[in-house]
């Protein structure tokens, strides 16, 4: 009976295809994506900086061997919102609308969560947001608020019975809380059919720096090096002269460096915003004085003045700030460990990076916001076991504008032609070479006057040079030769002997601009937002 064979035929063949269709939807890959806020790739150990030698961080950089590290990985703006509505946009500060800190995400706009959660992700949010409204495209989040505290910080959620939003303070260290409330989450979804997609986003290291009480001494007895550009000039760059960044300038004693008043007492010398410390309960405060203490007393004994206290200054600020990495590092080997044990690790991409790139002391600076290369780069690490081959090293020029097209190309998911970026799954599946990516980079920062006074500036960078336009107050061009001056101290901008190059960059600049779609409005609406904000105060 040839019809009837041929019907059977033909609903095998269905059914072979509904599976098909069905295993395709649980191949997709789940994302983790691990974002720390100010973590420069001087302090992540796969990186090779001598400092982060002195302070590894053996967690991420499993990352790195089991995966891909990005080399050469910049923001677009080095300053937080912008770097998160980048990432969430696949688009520059420009075009999604948030240029500073102190403006207002449009959480109505196109994000890669969204179209991930239209496509059948589970989405969540954890920690940081910094984006000032409220999470879109997530169906659970659980974010800090405003920039978060340390310790016993406030968190702000949906409440499942009143459905309304809630903040509550949350008792405990900031990064154990985000990690646990991301491996409880973990717990709730591993198991369905749907992929997922979480955002984990801490808040150290940011400033002030503090650290867990378990590792309130981890470096104490450590010495770091001095950047050779620690007692820099400036010379050359008026941006770099009226900056307001400068460890042993600008730092406050007590808030920042937890220095205290006088040998004996806990009493912090200057600390201008006490919400930090006055939120620690008495035992955390007790255990912190225990740890401070003797360091502080011992200090007092010194008696430092001039350079040696300079330099000091700079050895406590990176004590705190590596101390706060610490905690970082044993949440992402948490979060690692939970996806072995639970059989997630081959299709999981596990992604590690931070909003923007920071100053150890380089220049004498802390921060970011300047287009120099330790606030412009961006560490980037990933691994995907079933895509990804162990040991990948990926020098191309890459940027947090390509994170979205990455994440839904990974994800099957059609990237929208609107965004700006390059999905990255090229490059670490070795089908295009890194030379052949992107031969520049553009970069635009506007968030002046605000705190640490950097002032607008908008830039090219190539794989050798850069060029910088300051403008706003000043009006100033700045052109370096990343060869032969890696820390950026020699501006050739009037050297001759660069003439051509300064041209071609010229060009290229004017080029990426309008491939942007950067207009002359753009300039004025950077100017305009910021008159507005003198009015308000820095946010
Ligand atoms: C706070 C910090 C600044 C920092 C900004 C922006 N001061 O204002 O040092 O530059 O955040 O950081 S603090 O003493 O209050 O911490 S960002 O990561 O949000 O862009
Ligand atoms: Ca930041």
């Amino acid at each position: 009976n040839i019809a009837y064979i041929l019907i059977l035929a033909l609903a095998f063949q269905s059914c072979k295809k509904e599976k098909e269709a069905e295993d395709g939807m649980q191949k997709r890959p789940n994302i983790i994506f691990i974002m720390a806020d100010d973590h420069a790739t001087q302090a992540i150990s796969a990186y090779g900086h001598p400092v982060s030698q002195l302070a590894p961080t053996p967690n991420i950089d499993r990352l790195a061997d089991e995966g891909a590290i990005f080399k050469n990985n910049f923001c677009t703006n080095s300053i937080c919102g912008p770097s998160r509505a980048v990432i969430l946009t696949g688009k520059h500060s420009h075009v999604n609308g948030f240029r500073m800190n102190g403006d207002r995400f449009d959480g109505s706009q196109q994000t890669f969560p969204k179209l991930l959660q239209k496509a059948g992700y589970k989405t969540a949010v954890f920690g940081k947001w910094h984006l000032h409204g409220l999470p879109q495209g997530f169906d659970y989040w659980n974010i800090l608020q405003d920039q978060g505290n340390y310790y016993n910080p406030n968190f702000i959620k949906i409440n499942e019975t009143t459905k309304k939003v809630d903040t509550t303070m949350v008792m405990g260290y900031a990064t154990d809380i985000v990690t646990e409330d991301a491996i409880r989450y973990l717990n709730e979804v591993k198991d369905d059919e749907q992929p997922f997609m979480l955002m984990v986003q801490h808040k150290a290291p940011h400033r002030n720096w503090m650290p867990a009480l378990r590792h309130a001494n981890k470096y104490d007895d450590v010495t770091f090096p001095v950047p050779d550009t620690y007692f820099n000039d400036h010379e050359g760059s008026t941006a770099s002269k009226e900056q307001s960044q400068t460890v042993y300038v600008d730092m406050y004693e007590g808030h920042d460096l937890k220095m205290t008043k006088k040998k004996g007492s806990p009493e912090l010398a200057h600390n201008p915003w006490k919400t930090d410390f006055e939120r620690m309960t008495k035992e955390q405060k007790e255990a912190w004085n225990k740890a401070y203490q003797p360091k502080n007393d011992a200090f007092h004994d010194m008696n430092l003045k001039g350079k040696d206290l300079d330099l000091w200054k700079l050895q406590r600020y990176l004590q705190d700030y590596l101390a706060t990495i610490a905690a970082v590092d044993e949440g992402v080997g948490r979060i690692l460990d939970y996806l072995k044990d639970n059989g997630l690790e081959e299709n999981t991409i596990v992604v590690y990076t931070t909003d923007q790139g920071f100053y150890l002391g380089e220049k004498g600076w802390f921060d970011k916001r300047f287009m120099y290369e330790e606030s412009l780069e961006m560490p980037m690490l990933m691994k995907y076991p079933k895509k990804i081959k162990a040991g990948t090293e990926i020098s191309a020029l890459t940027q947090n504008l390509d994170f979205a097209e990455t994440f839904l190309d990974f994800a099957g998911v059609t990237i929208p032609k609107d965004m700006q970026g390059k999905s990255l799954k090229p490059l670490l599946t070795n089908t295009i070479k890194d030379e052949d990516f992107r031969d520049a980079i553009y970069y635009h920062y506007y968030d002046f006057p605000a705190f640490h006074m950097v002032k607008k500036m908008y830039g090219v960078r190539t794989n050798r040079f850069k060029l910088i336009h300051v403008y706003d107050d000043i009006d100033e061009w700045e052109l370096y030769d990343l060869k032969e001056d890696p820390s950026e101290i020699n501006n050739v901008i009037n050297d001759d002997a660069y003439n051509e190059i300064k041209q071609i960059l010229k060009r290229r600049l004017a080029e990426l601009q309008k491939q942007y779609h950067v207009t002359e409005k753009e300039f004025k609406q950077a100017n305009k937002n910021q008159i507005k904000r003198a009015y308000k105060g820095f946010e």
